[in-house]
């Protein structure tokens, strides 16, 4: 007979990813009694909900993983050099299985809202399974890119074949075989499956609107003698990461030179060595590359002339070759043959920028005044990223403050950690932090570092609750826009600047000072007891 969940608890997390899965494993190594809520049906997060063909992660898999435990880290044998959709779900389930963490863990359970009680001190919160919990913190393991977009077009109600999201792929998969295939969206996940998807209708049109510069994977089995030398050394390469900027450092290093300091020769062997060696280390290939306009024109240029060599018709390369912003300052993408797609006979390219859709009609997509027709329609139009799953939840601070009416105009808080008025409520990766610009699995585990840290702290001081400062938290965002402007990443519409969801404020999401300078000041506001955080 299932056991009737209890009622008070030290902390709820929200969220049985990366995140919440060891944030978990932290609390109950504390002592702590703790309750994850996850919407899912089982673990996994961001790698449970994006199964579409081709999912996969663009980091390597050596370096997309865990770090907390070196038995896991020595133990879990990878097979490709960056692990798919299923390999990750494997290692996600592995490691809650491994560290016993399912008991804590109630599944297809959505947190529908959380509220602080000022007398009690204590969060309430409730889900849409009529659960009604309370709880010392909350942590907020939501994920950043775990909020689709609704469709924005009309008439989806009308179409007589079969719409699907990326984000929410049939477990069973789809058999494209003979089908007409339409797909909106060539970020990160249409670049993926796209090549797939291809290779199996019967025709595809691919409705694009920003082109988008993505670099070849290279991926492949694992060779296991690189694995064997990450695995002799991983403590060092851990470090390594913790205090790089973007967390990716096992194959190639980030360089420290300037792009103009070298010579046009050198310039260009560096980028083709990065170009070669495959997924983002392209990125790591000077140091300047997101300040300088100048020095971003370098890179800018050999990836738009890499792109144009594989498109054969020069009116498609025309489309697809991006134009319109620096590269880098839209997520880069990593591909398996995306571009050379275009070069089939059953794939076409529709320019939703020149003429935009209008209307999903009962037999495909309107746009301008075209009808494509079409038997399935997949919308890989992405996420309201770093916010949208925070604003998802009925959140109520000290005197019943709403946290959505606090963050209508952007994100506020110190440190993407806390927000003033919310006691005791973390988030993990949130915005105001560098995350989705660096490893996500380090930088979750940073967080979650840090919060226990923070929980320590208070429970060793005979506190009780901790909040940001509206001081501190108005400071932190000024740093992080000013860091903003100082990057080129105003200069294009992304989801980083929240452009990509109607109506939503343009401010800068993450914090884009790099990795290595957050770690350094969050661990500082630590050592040196919290002076930005209100502790009562
Ligand atoms: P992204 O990167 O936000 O890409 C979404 C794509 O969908 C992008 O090409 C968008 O074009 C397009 N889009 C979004 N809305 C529309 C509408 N209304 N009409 C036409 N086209 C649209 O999401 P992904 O899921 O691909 O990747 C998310 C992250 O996951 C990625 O950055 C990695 O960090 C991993 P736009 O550029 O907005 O013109």
């Amino acid at each position: 007979f299932p056991v009737r969940p209890e009622t008070t608890y030290d902390a709820i997390v929200v969220g049985a990813g990366f995140a919440g899965l060891y944030m978990l494993h932290r609390l109950r190594q504390m002592g702590l009694k703790a309750r994850v809520y996850e919407a899912g049906e089982n673990v996994g997060g961001t790698w449970y909900w994006n199964r579409y063909p081709g999912a996969a992660c663009d980091i390597e898999s050596l370096e997309y993983s865990y770090s907390f435990d070196e038995a896991l880290q020595q133990e879990w044998k990878w097979t490709s050099r960056f692990a798919r959709q299923p390999e990750i779900l494997a290692y996600i389930n592995h490691v809650a299985d491994r560290f016993d963490l399912r008991r804590d863990i109630q599944f297809g359970t959505r947190v529908s809202s959380a509220v602080f009680d000022d007398a009690t001190r204590c969060w309430k919160v409730e889900t849409n399974r009529g659960d009604a919990v309370t709880a010392r913190f909350c942590v907020m393991a939501t994920g950043c890119l775990s909020a689709p977009k609704p469709i924005e077009y009309p008439g989806a109600e009308t179409f007589r074949g079969r719409i699907l999201r990326t984000q929410a792929w049939p477990r069973e998969g789809v058999d494209f075989t003979g089908l007409r295939v339409g797909i909106v969206g060539t970020g990160s996940t249409g670049i993926q499956c796209i090549p797939i998807i291809a290779s199996q209708a019967r025709h595809l049109t691919v409705f694009q609107r920003t082109p988008n510069f993505s670099i070849p994977a290279g991926n492949g089995p694992m060779d296991p003698a690189y694995e064997k030398q990450i695995k002799a050394n991983y403590g060092e390469l851990r470090a390594i990461e913790r205090d790089s900027d973007v967390g990716i450092c096992a194959r190639l290093r980030p360089e420290t030179r300037r792009a103009l300091d070298v010579d046009a020769n050198e310039r260009e062997a560096e980028y083709e060595r990065r170009w070669t060696a495959g997924g983002l280390y392209f990125y790591g290939s000077f140091v300047d590359l997101l300040t300088d306009k100048a020095a971003n024109d370098t890179i800018t240029a050999f990836a738009q002339r890499k792109i144009r060599e594989k498109i054969t018709d020069p009116k498609v390369a025309d489309l697809l070759v991006p134009k319109d912003y620096p590269f880098g300052a839209k997520r880069i993408c990593a591909d398996t043959g995306y571009y050379e797609t275009f070069n089939r006979d059953n794939v076409s390219l529709v320019d939703v920028k020149a003429q935009p859709i209008r209307e999903i009609t009962p037999n495909g997509l309107k746009v301008g005044d075209d009808e494509h027709e079409l038997d399935v329609l997949i919308f890989a139009t992405g996420f309201d990223a770093m916010t949208g799953a925070l604003a998802s939840i009925d959140i109520r601070g000290r005197d019943g403050v709403k946290f959505n009416d606090c963050w209508k105009n952007g994100p506020r808080n110190h440190l993407g950690l806390m927000t003033s008025g919310f006691p005791n409520m973390f988030m993990t990766t949130g915005p105001g932090s560098p995350s989705v610009l660096y490893n996500m699995v380090l930088g979750n585990e940073y967080h979650v570092d840090w919060i226990m840290g923070c929980i320590t702290y208070l429970d060793r001081n005979g506190r009780s609750t901790i909040e940001a400062t509206p001081e501190a938290e108005a400071d932190w965002r000024r740093t992080v826009d000013d860091i903003g402007r100082q990057t080129l990443f105003a200069n294009a519409s992304s989801w980083y600047m929240g452009d990509n969801v109607p109506g939503k404020p343009r401010v800068v999401l993450p914090y884009l000072g790099g990795f290595r300078a957050y770690k350094k000041t969050c661990d500082t506001e630590a050592e040196s007891g919290y002076p930005g955080f209100a502790i009562a």
